[in-house]
């Protein structure tokens, strides 16, 4: 089918697409977690939920594949990089007792996705330790398996995370399409930049497309 997208129309089969819905996770969308901590104010990132969920539905309905990622690290730190860690002058770094559990660490309670988007049985989630979710996962292994050529982006910090995995999606050979109202920054002039220079140069990265016109293609 034929999605209506910039810079150019973007072709897929729901069975070879999957839909990548990149941290939508209480730490980045709530406050007391990691969004907040690094100074940042995350009720505008909630906007966003509405229209996440009406795209996660659509695509449950007609069967395709989705992918949930957490910026998730191990209770031990063992993959989070010093660097990582000891950045800047958050109020808590990754790993400190926030109100929401330890901040970034696997199976706390800020670490689990919101409930409004929450996994359901069959549908793959993937813990990253980086910005990228193919970074130290066993991501792009399973989309292969899975016979995966094409993948929907969604999901936050546009210019971080989901930037970072589309880059790295590009690169191993995937079209990319990022949904241009389901995802968010603490920085609006970010966002906008974002899906401004991932259409560029003839889709150089890949296409950007609003949701309605997934919604539209999947009737
Ligand atoms: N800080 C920020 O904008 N983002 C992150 O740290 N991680 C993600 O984007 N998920």
């Amino acid at each position: 089918m034929q999605l209506n997208a910039n810079p150019f129309p973007f072709e897929f089969n729901v069975a070879t697409t999957a839909l990548v819905i990149i941290d939508m996770q209480r730490d980045f969308i709530e406050p007391g977690g990691f969004g907040e901590t690094l100074g940042n104010d995350v009720s505008l990132l909630e906007a966003i939920v509405p229209a996440c969920r009406a795209v996660l539905a659509a695509w449950r309905g007609a069967g395709g594949l989705v992918v949930h990622t957490r910026e998730a690290h191990a209770a031990d730190l063992s993959d989070c990089p010093p660097a990582k860690r000891n950045r800047g002058n958050p109020s808590l770094r990754i790993g400190d007792v926030g109100p929401m559990g330890r901040i970034l660490i696997a199976g706390e309670p800020g670490n689990q996705i919101i409930p409004a988007l929450a996994p359901v049985p069959g549908e793959i989630v993937i813990d990253k330790p980086g910005k990228g979710a193919f970074y130290a996962t066993p991501l792009h292994n399973l989309l292969q398996q899975a016979g995966v050529t094409h993948l929907l982006f969604m999901g936050v910090t546009t210019e971080v995370c989901v930037q970072t995995s589309m880059r790295e999606a590009n690169d191993r050979g995937y079209e990319g399409l990022l949904l241009e109202d389901c995802t968010e920054s603490y920085f609006p002039h970010f966002k906008a930049a974002a899906v401004e220079m991932m259409r560029a140069q003839g889709a150089i990265v890949g296409w950007t497309a609003p949701s309605a016109a997934l919604l539209q293609a999947l009737r």
